[in-house]
């Protein structure tokens, strides 16, 4: 059996992890807010963020570029029922509900790190389900080589869409390997709850060792596809961003470098530390470029 690199015992004493979800469950997420008591610092050095930060500081262009925007714009958006759209080189191609596409895969938790190519981190608890289980129900064709993913475009509720940042709908795509490795989810929850607008429900990908923009938010169609597919901040900005997007504290981005990262809500001890090579997951996926040029491929 697979597992993956973080576990809870890494990352916070089981006692504050149940004290946490005793008072999700008493209280609402909302009172966790800078509840600094309850955040234990981890064995690596690593706890994981409150669900006040990873629900507050966001990038969801679509709903404003500010970091506190998707928290306070993103709430219109109606994710229930929602539907999503499979097409391309699969068996069972349609226009599915997302329950009907989902509700029998079994979610798990996943405490994954979260590295934004913008170098800031976060460690979050997902639940979702991997990946290679959705696309197994989906039969994917052997002429497959790459997932395609895009993103609802709701310019009723997107307040961002209006403006040309990016070319709307936010696409993203993953080579099948990397689609199939068991590190690669759907997430549809965060701590146990229900995944918020601002943070991609009611189904966004998590790609832990790539950058954040990797991570498509709510999403509406999987496409199944044989030839690369171009991802919306590539195509905005091809020397900046490229279509792999692996975590490389050896690859500076041309206006900053990737070799630290500010680890948010750290803030009292300092706050930043060394990126790791796939963010951490190296064991686990750095077989999947060998014999790749990742300073090329970027
Ligand atoms: N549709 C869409 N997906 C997106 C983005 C976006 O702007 N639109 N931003 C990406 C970026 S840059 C990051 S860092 C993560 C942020 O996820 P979070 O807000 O849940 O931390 O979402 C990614 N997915
Ligand atoms: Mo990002």
């Amino acid at each position: 059996m697979f597992k993956p690199e973080l576990t809870r015992a890494d990352v916070t004493p089981e006692r504050f992890w149940l004290n946490r979800r005793k008072l999700i469950a008493a209280l609402g997420a909302g009172s966790l807010a800078g509840g600094f008591g309850l955040r234990a610092v981890a064995q690596e050095g690593l706890e994981l963020n409150s669900w006040e930060q990873i629900t507050n500081y966001n990038n969801f262009y679509e709903f404003g570029i500010g970091k506190e925007d998707p928290a306070q714009n993103a709430g219109d958006m109606s994710v229930d029922p929602w539907r999503v759209t499979v097409d391309g080189l699969v068996d069972n191609p349609g226009e599915y509900a997302l329950d009907e596409l989902i509700s029998d895969i079994p979610t798990e938790e996943r405490i994954y790190r979260f590295r934004c190519v913008e170098a800031w981190s976060m460690v979050i608890p997902w639940n979702g389900f991997e990946l290679n289980k959705l696309l197994a129900k989906l039969g994917v064709q052997p002429e497959a080589k790459y997932v395609a993913f895009e993103t609802a475009l709701l310019p009723d509720v997107m307040e961002g869409v209006q403006f040309p940042v990016l070319d709307w709908p936010y696409t993203e795509g993953l080579r099948l390997d990397e689609a199939m490795h068991p590190l690669t989810i759907m997430a549809t929850g965060i701590y146990g709850r229900q995944i918020p607008n601002q943070n991609g429900a009611p189904m966004r990908l998590v790609v832990p060792w790539k950058y954040g923009f990797k991570s498509i938010k709510s999403i509406v169609r999987i496409s199944l596809v044989n030839e690369q597919p171009v991802n919306t901040w590539q195509e905005s900005a091809p020397t900046e961003y490229g279509f792999y997007a692996n975590v490389n504290p050896e690859v500076d981005h041309p206006r900053w470098s990737q070799a630290s990262e500010r680890v948010i809500g750290a803030g009292f001890f300092g706050g930043r530390i060394d990126t790791l090579p796939f963010n951490g997951y190296g064991n686990e996926v750095a077989a999947l470029y060998e014999g790749m040029d990742l300073q090329e491929n970027f």
